[in-house]
């Protein structure tokens, strides 16, 4: 595995690869690994010739006061774990490279980044779809891998790729749990013992309303306060948002015609965090 840093270098190792009609697979990543982002790199790893892995902490989706400089990191650890699943680059550009003084230009995805987490994380989705738009220019990648975890940026990134004709195919993989339903996350890290007990609430509530949807229920009014309410029962939480939307707008839904995504955002303590989940009614 090499450890590319600069975004030249990157684009010049691509170049080459595409030069040998080697396919590129990519998973971008802001590091800190688990099982979640190594499931994309072995799904990447089987699809490409070659598997680009990013690992970027990108400052500009990160907004006032939340947690850009306390964000878990363990590079080390990380190299050793993309070693292991077979990665080619492991690309470790920094904030200067990236953002270089004068740097001014944004991507925003207009309707699929307001509502959600873009309510609550203002710029947010703009941070993210500039950097992966960066990145795709940095790579080159014939095939690009994110995680369902994070639904809403998967449905920014497929707009955004759509909307700029952008000739790389966006790949969403299902959410990897821990044992006990909790969707893995490297925030999760921030929980303490009893916010970790608490943060279980979430998979419930949406494993409810799974099992709801499956038995016949496709009313979003009697579904969503259900959900609400177990969220808000759970110690230590604080409800942000519980929608059912539609799988590709992502505006809200009041009837599952045949499936929807419920997704679920919620402060544990003082850690944010999201999940969602697929209902199908048969
Ligand atoms: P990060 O949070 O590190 O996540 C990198 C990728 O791993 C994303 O596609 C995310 O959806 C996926 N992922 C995270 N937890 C997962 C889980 N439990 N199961 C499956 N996939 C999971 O998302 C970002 O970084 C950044 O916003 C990025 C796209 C890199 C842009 O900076």
């Amino acid at each position: 595995m090499e450890i590319v840093d600069h975004p030249r270098e990157m684009q010049e190792v691509a170049l080459a690869w595409r030069q040998q009609h080697q396919t590129i697979s990519f998973v971008p990543t802001m590091g800190y690994f688990h099982e979640g982002h190594l499931s994309l790199m072995r799904y990447g790893r089987k699809q490409g010739d070659r598997l680009v892995v990013s690992l970027f902490v990108n400052p500009t989706q990160f907004g006032p006061g939340e947690d850009l400089d306390r964000y878990p990191r363990d590079p080390e650890r990380d190299a050793a774990l993309a070693r292991e699943v077979g990665v080619d680059v492991l690309y470790t550009p920094t904030a200067a490279q990236m953002y270089p003084e004068g740097y001014q230009t944004y991507v925003t995805v207009e309707e699929v980044s307001r509502g959600l987490c873009g309510a609550t994380r203002p710029g947010h989705f703009r941070g993210v779809a500039t950097v992966v738009l960066k990145l795709f220019n940095q790579v080159l990648p014939h095939l690009a891998v994110f995680g369902e975890k994070d639904y809403q940026q998967l449905a920014v990134i497929k707009r955004m790729v759509s909307d700029l004709d952008m000739p790389v195919e966006v790949v969403g993989r299902p959410i990897v749990r821990e044992a006990d339903g909790l969707a893995m996350s490297s925030r999760n890290t921030y929980l303490n013992p009893k916010e970790r007990r608490a943060a279980l609430g979430l998979f419930k509530a949406l494993t409810w309303a799974k099992d709801a949807a499956a038995s016949g229920e496709n009313q979003a009014d009697k579904i969503v306060p259900e959900v609400i309410q177990t969220i808000k029962s759970a110690p230590h939480t604080r409800l942000d948002y519980a929608v059912l939307v539609d799988p590709d707008t992502l505006q809200s839904v009041d009837t599952v015609q045949g499936s929807a995504r419920l997704a679920v955002a919620a402060w544990v303590g003082d850690t944010r965090l999201i999940d969602n989940m697929l209902l199908e009614v048969p």
